[in-house]
């Protein structure tokens, strides 16, 4: 039987977050839900205190660590699994992995800052290296590519690039193609179709759309995100299929059980 790929649970600290809206604002919520996502399997826990959605406004760095850091110290006092914390500021990365945490995950691929790179190599973590064209800002105001599935792939090898000659470990990358972070619904289906053209370049890859809008593009009387379960497990066994290891999801069991299923049927 084919292995599953691993689940990554995501924990939203934001007042905003879109498919949360704020419930998980404290710091006991985010840790109960997090610990909940532990029991339905998830096999690492991405926690995030400023929102990348599309139009969403930047958070100091101040105000994102007072999300984040008690709700990493929290959780690592009661679980020793992976956690991954998802910003982009060097500051922030450095204080979650302090306190116990595993992975970076960037939205830039290390291209938010200058310090990036260097804080990555020096932290010694996982990293994720995600393509987004544009900013959160405006990104999906007027996406352009000619060969999108080319075109993010190379610009991520050129990210990994840049990290490993900053002392980054070649066995820390993770590439993920970004699914929303300033793509139209066609490139986002082409980058899921063609996935095992990011699979091939023999970085483990990271695939997260979870309740994103490319699913009510497809079907649009899902215009709540917690409408969005079927389009999600979906999108995450097509990733699967495709090579992903890791997928990162809101509804964690939903999934886990999915790609479960999937994998019996790929048989011994
Ligand atoms: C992603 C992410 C993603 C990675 C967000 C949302 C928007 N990090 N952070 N990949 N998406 N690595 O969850 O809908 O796709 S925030």
């Amino acid at each position: 039987m084919i292995r599953r790929p691993r689940v990554m649970g995501i924990v939203n600290v934001t007042p905003d977050s879109f498919s949360d809206g704020g419930r998980l604002s404290t710091l006991e919520a985010a840790v109960t839900h997090g610990l909940a996502l532990v029991t339905q399997g998830a096999d690492i826990l991405d926690i995030g205190g400023e929102s990348t959605r599309p139009g969403a406004d930047p958070v100091s760095e101040g105000d994102e660590l007072a999300r984040v850091l008690p709700v990493i110290e929290a959780l690592r006092r009661q679980w020793d699994g992976p956690i991954s914390i998802d910003t982009l500021k060097p500051a922030v990365a450095r204080a979650a992995v302090k306190a116990g945490a595993t992975m970076w995950n960037d939205v830039t691929a290390l291209g938010g800052r200058s310090a990036s790179p260097a804080v990555a190599a020096e932290l010694g973590c996982d990293v994720v290296l995600m393509h987004m064209q544009g900013e959160p800002r405006t990104m999906q105001a007027a996406p352009r590519y000619d060969d999108v599935v080319v075109e993010v792939r190379d610009r991520l090898v050129e990210r990994a690039a840049a990290a490993m000659a900053a002392g980054v470990a070649r066995e820390r990358i993770w590439l993920d193609p970004g699914i929303g972070f300033g793509k139209t619904l066609d490139h986002n289906l082409a980058l899921t179709r063609h996935l095992d053209v990011l699979t091939a370049t023999g970085f483990p890859v990271l695939f997260g759309a979870s309740r994103k809008r490319m699913i009510q593009a497809v079907d649009p009387s899902a215009h709540d995100p917690l409408d969005r379960l079927g389009g999600s497990l979906a999108l995450a066994l097509e990733a699967a299929r495709r090579g992903a290891e890791l997928i990162r999801v809101h509804d964690v069991r939903e999934t886990v059980q999915a790609l479960a299923v999937q994998a019996a049927i790929s048989g011994p």
